[in-house]
């Protein structure tokens, strides 16, 4: 069990900076993020009130790089079992449903901690539009309001019963086994840049997620990048 504080603001840049400051255990929320990002800089958006944007400060002190380097794609499977019965994980960590994505997570090392940012969109009706036809909300999957405190307390929960397993037993066949039944990319052809100008994609079926957290495309193994189906996503 982890004893989570949580601190809120209704305004801040982003949680993973507040985040800097936490402890283990240690929750950062607001309603509005001036400067919410993604990996590789990308932006991260949510109208004010409307979402989750929450950052967690996890403990990995003391755990070898092999194992640390596992925990984003942990929570990545934290997150999709939690947030939705249909959803998939997109490697490395998006969650996906219908094909759109419903969330983001962007994990970052600080000293002894990890600080795993997490965007979900809750309530947003229409998204801005360089994205809306590849974001998807839980109001517009469950035609009804919901709860922002609700999803943080359940992906809170969710993150703990995870932490607490892959701390015991690492990224284990247990959770790989989970991970191979909602992994998003696997079996398709897939092209991956490691950064957004990559000129060369490397392209290839993907054959899923390793037990060190990298992605196996035609038997190469991918430990960063964005990966993308040709022509959907
Ligand atoms: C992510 O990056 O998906 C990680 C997002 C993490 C956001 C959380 S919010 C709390 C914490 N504080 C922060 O400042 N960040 C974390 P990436 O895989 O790079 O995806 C970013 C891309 O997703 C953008 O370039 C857009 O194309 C798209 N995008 C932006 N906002 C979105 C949204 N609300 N829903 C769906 N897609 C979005």
């Amino acid at each position: 069990m982890i004893d989570f504080k949580i601190h809120h603001k209704s305004e801040t840049a982003s949680t993973n900076l507040d985040a800097l400051k936490g402890g283990h255990g240690e929750v950062y929320t607001a309603d509005y993020q001036s400067a919410g990002r993604g990996r590789l800089d990308h932006k991260w958006e949510s109208r004010k009130g409307e979402n989750l944007m929450m950052s967690v400060v996890l403990s990995v002190e003391g755990m070898e790089p092999e194992k640390v380097a596992t925990l984003p794609i942990v929570m990545g499977l934290a997150a999709t079992k939690v947030l939705y019965s249909t959803a998939k994980l997109k490697w490395p960590n998006d969650v996906l449903v219908e094909g759109k994505k419903l969330a983001g997570i962007l994990c970052e090392r600080h000293g002894d901690n990890v600080i795993v940012g997490i965007g979900v969109n809750v309530n947003t009706e229409r998204f801005s539009p360089e994205i809306e036809h590849r974001a998807i909300s839980l109001k517009l999957l469950n035609k009804h309001e919901v709860e922002v405190n609700e999803v943080r307390d359940q992906l809170l929960s969710g993150i703990a019963d995870y932490y607490e397993i892959w701390k015991t037993h690492g990224f284990d066949a247990t959770l790989l086994n989970e991970l191979k039944k909602i992994d998003f990319l696997r079996g398709k052809t897939i092209s991956v840049r490691q950064t957004d100008d990559d000129l060369t994609p490397l392209v290839g079926l993907c054959e899923g997620i390793a037990d060190d957290g990298s992605l196996i495309v035609s038997g190469e193994r991918v430990y960063a990048g964005e990966a993308h189906i040709e022509g959907i996503f």
